[in-house]
């Protein structure tokens, strides 16, 4: 009976995964990627790009929310912040200059009260470039080992090759899943 339950609200609950990071971390090419178009053609996003995704068939419906990360929209960031199960945080790990930078940005977003309980899956992206950070250097570059406060985990990944983008998507899906449908 509670299995049936459960899947009965599995099926109207809408999951929503918010996507930010930096300017050109390679946020909208994961998520041209992940929906299979070309990530050839990507340009800064200025506004907001609402994606739905249907995650495993019919397991788990969603929407991928990808906002722009330059400095100047970053104030925008907390109209988004309602409702979301999961953030992805996504790292461009060619870039060293700005990864305090980085870090800063993230550890204040998991101050925000709207943000407390999402999952949050950092994606080391970019990692088809040679020299880049490896997931130790992120990891404590961006102080992730202090972090009590979320569920969290880091995947390396590629937008342009696909490597872990939809084990990434699964680990946030199946994280926040444990949350959403578990009453
Ligand atoms: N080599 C490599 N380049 C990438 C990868 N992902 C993104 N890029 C490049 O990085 C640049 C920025 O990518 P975007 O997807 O526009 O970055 P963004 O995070 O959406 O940037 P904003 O919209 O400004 O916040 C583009 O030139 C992409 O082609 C990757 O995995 N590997
Ligand atoms: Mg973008």
């Amino acid at each position: 009976m509670l299995s049936i339950l459960r899947k009965a609200r599995l099926k109207d609950k809408e999951m929503r995964i918010l996507m930010l990071g930096l300017d050109n971390a390679g946020k909208t090419t994961i998520v041209k990627k992940i929906m299979g178009e070309d990530v050839n053609t990507v340009s800064p996003t200025l506004g907001f790009i609402i994606k739905t995704i249907d995650y495993d068939g019919h397991k788990a419906n969603g929407c991928l929310g990808d906002v722009g990360g330059q400095k100047t929209l970053r104030s925008y960031w907390r109209n988004y912040f309602e409702k979301t199960d999961a953030l992805i945080w996504v790292v461009d790990s060619t870039d060293r200059l700005r990864i305090d930078d980085c870090r800063v940005e993230l550890q204040g977003l998991l101050q925000e009260e709207r943000l407390a309980g999402a999952s949050l899956l950092v994606f080391a992206n970019k990692t088809d470039v040679e020299g880049c950070m490896d997931e130790q250097e992120i990891l404590s570059a961006l102080e992730l080992e202090n972090v009590r406060t979320h569920h969290w985990h880091v995947l390396q990944c590629s937008a342009m090759t696909g490597r872990n983008l939809k084990e990434g998507l699964a680990w946030v899906v199946e994280d926040a899943k444990k949350r959403l449908f578990l009453y």
